[in-house]
C-alpha cells in the first residue's frame, strides 16, 4: 500500500481505501478524494494541513468543533429553514478517535466528509451562479451571527491585516535584489501610491464602526458548494480560516473572486475587468440574508473592502514572489507576480469603477 493510501486508511477504518486522487486547486493544503467500500458515504476528503502557514493545526481543528456545534444546533432550531438543503461537512474521526492524524515525519493529516451531490467552479459561470454565491456567503454568516467570535482561536494571527501585510512587504522589499522588469515596477508603484490608504478596515475597526465576528476567511467561488441538481448553493467548504475577523474581509474576497470573470489565474492580466452586474447579483444573494445583521457603518464601508481585499491579495501574492514563493504554490517561479498583476488588474477596475459600485450598495442597502 502506498503512504497516501495507508495514511487514509486511518479514517476508513476496515472499510478498503478503493481509490485516491488529487482534489480541488487550493493554494496551501493539499487534497485528495478518497474512494472507499462503503456504499452510503464512499467518499471522504483528505487534507495534509500545511503547517508552515496553519502553525498550530490542533487550534484550526478545535475552530471547526466550535463552528460546526453552533451551526447544527441553530439548524436544528429553525426547522423552517431545513426545507432548503444546507450542508456542513463533518470531521471525520480516525479508527482511535482522534480528528487528525500525524505523521512520523510531522506532516499533519485530517479528514472531512464529502457532500454528495455538489460540485465547486473556479470561475463564474453566470449572474445565476453570482447570486447562489452571494446567498452562500449570507447564508453562512447568518448562521454564526450569534456565535461569540472569542470563542474562537485565531489560529493565522494576522490574517487580512493589510498594514501587517504592508510592514511585511516592506521588509521582503528591502532585502530583495533590485530588478529592472516592467512588470515589477508597475507591482512597486501600484503598492507605493495606495499605502497610506490601506490601512482604512483596520482604522475603521479601531475607532470601533467595525466589529469582530466570526468569518469564513476565504469564501472564494470554489469554496462554494453548487447542487449539481438544482444549482443552488448548499454549503461551504474550507474552513481552516473560520475565526474572528471583519465581515468585511468575506464580503471583499468573495467579490474580488466572483466578479472576476477571467479567474485569479488567468494569463490575460491586462484583460481583467471588475463584473458591476455581477457584484450586483453577488450583494443581492447576501444580503437577502444578512440584512438583519448589517448596521449602518457595514454598509459604508462595503466600497472600501471590495477595492481593499483585491489589493490585498495582489499584496500578498507580490510579497510572496519576491521572497521567493515561500507561501503560496507555485506551478513556475513568476506564477506569484501574474498572480499579483491579476489582482492589481482587478483594483485598477475597481478604482475606476467606483461611482457605480457604490451606486449598487446604495440601491441595495435600502
Ligand atoms: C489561499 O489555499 P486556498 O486556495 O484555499 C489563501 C487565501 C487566498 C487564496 C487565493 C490561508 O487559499 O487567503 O485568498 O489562496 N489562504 C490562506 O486563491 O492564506
Ligand atoms: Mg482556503
Amino acid at each position: 500500500m502506498d503512504r497516501l493510501t495507508t495514511i487514509a486508511q486511518k479514517f476508513a477504518g476496515a472499510r478498503a481505501v478503493t481509490e485516491l486522487r488529487a482534489f480541488g486547486s487550493g493554494n496551501i493544503n493539499d487534497t485528495f478524494l478518497v474512494t472507499i467500500a462503503d456504499d452510503l458515504e464512499p467518499h471522504f476528503v483528505l487534507q495534509r494541513i500545511n503547517t508552515h502557514v496553519f502553525q498550530q493545526p490542533a487550534l484550526v481543528m478545535q475552530n471547526m468543533r466550535i463552528f460546526t456545534q453552533h451551526v447544527c444546533a441553530k439548524m436544528q432550531r429553525e426547522p423552517e429553514q431545513v426545507a432548503r438543503r444546507w450542508a456542513v461537512p463533518r470531521v471525520l474521526l480516525t479508527v482511535d478517535d482522534r480528528d487528525h492524524w500525524v505523521e512520523p515525519d510531522g506532516s499533519y493529516w485530517r479528514a472531512i466528509s464529502f457532500i454528495d451531490g455538489s460540485e465547486t467552479l473556479d470561475i463564474i459561470q453566470d449572474i445565476a451562479h453570482g447570486r447562489a454565491v452571494g446567498y452562500a456567503l449570507g447564508r453562512f454568516h447568518y448562521l454564526i451571527s450569534d456565535l461569540d467570535p472569542t470563542k474562537l482561536a485565531d489560529t493565522l494571527v494576522g490574517f487580512h491585516i493589510t498594514p501587517q501585510y504592508l510592514a511585511d512587504y516592506l521588509q521582503v522589499l528591502a532585502a530583495a535584489t533590485p530588478s529592472d522588469n516592467r512588470e515589477v515596477n508597475y507591482c512597486l508603484d501600484f503598492v507605493r501610491s495606495r499605502q497610506e490608504w490601506a490601512q482604512v478596515l483596520e482604522k475603521a475597526k479601531d475607532d470601533g464602526k467595525l466589529p469582530l465576528r466570526p468569518i469564513h476567511g476565504d469564501p472564494k467561488v470554489n469554496n462554494v458548494l453548487i447542487c449539481t441538481m438544482t444549482q443552488q448553493a448548499i454549503g461551504m467548504i474550507d474552513l481552516d480560516t473560520v475565526k474572528p475577523g471583519l465581515v468585511h474581509y468575506d464580503i471583499g474576497d468573495c467579490l474580488r473572486s466572483g466578479c472576476n470573470p477571467l479567474g485569479e489565474e488567468t494569463p490575460d492580466w491586462e484583460q481583467v475587468r471588475f463584473d458591476t452586474p455581477m457584484c450586483r447579483a453577488i450583494l443581492d444573494g447576501y444580503l437577502s440574508q444578512a440584512r438583519g445583521f448589517l448596521s449602518g457603518d457595514d454598509y459604508d464601508y462595503l466600497f472600501d473592502a471590495i477595492r481593499l481585499i483585491a489589493f490585498e491579495l495582489g499584496l500578498r501574492f507580490f510579497t510572496d514572489y519576491l521572497a521567493g514563493n515561500v507561501y503560496f504554490k507555485v506551478k513556475y517561479p513568476t506564477h506569484n507576480l501574474d498572480r499579483a498583476l491579476v489582482q492589481f488588474g482587478l483594483t485598477a477596475s475597481i478604482e475606476a469603477q467606483e461611482a457605480e459600485i457604490r451606486s449598487i450598495i446604495e440601491d441595495l442597502r435600502r
